[in-house]
């Protein structure tokens, strides 16, 4: 069974991670979309990724509010599959890079 970071290891690793927050063993980000089409779309990509890696948020999603929270149930905590899991989704979040001249 993997085993749960510790607080000290989660606090480095959002370092990079900006807007997410350690609360309740979980990784946490709230985010705002403008309406309920781009919140949605947002989510099914996300569901995207996590059925790629087997590992799956909790979410609710507020019209126009999301709210992740990113836990291995298995260890009872945040382990590296959640940080993994929250780098790609901030990939997600990245504005696509402009395209080279031809
Ligand atoms: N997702 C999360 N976040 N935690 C888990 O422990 C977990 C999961 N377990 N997705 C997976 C699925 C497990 O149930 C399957 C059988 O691999």
């Amino acid at each position: 069974m993997p085993q749960a970071m510790s607080d000290a290891e989660v606090r480095q690793a959002l370092e990079a991670l900006p807007g997410w927050t350690h609360a309740g063993g979980a990784l946490r980000k709230e985010l705002r979309f403008s309406g309920f089409s781009e919140a949605f779309a947002f989510l099914t990509r996300v569901a995207l990724l996590a059925e790629k890696r087997d590992h799956h948020p909790d979410f609710s999603c507020s019209y126009s509010r999301v709210t992740l929270e990113l836990s291995s149930h298995d260890a009872g905590g945040v382990t590296g599959r959640d940080v993994e899991l929250a780098r790609a989704i901030e990939g997600l979040l990245q504005p696509p890079a402009a395209p080279r001249a031809a």
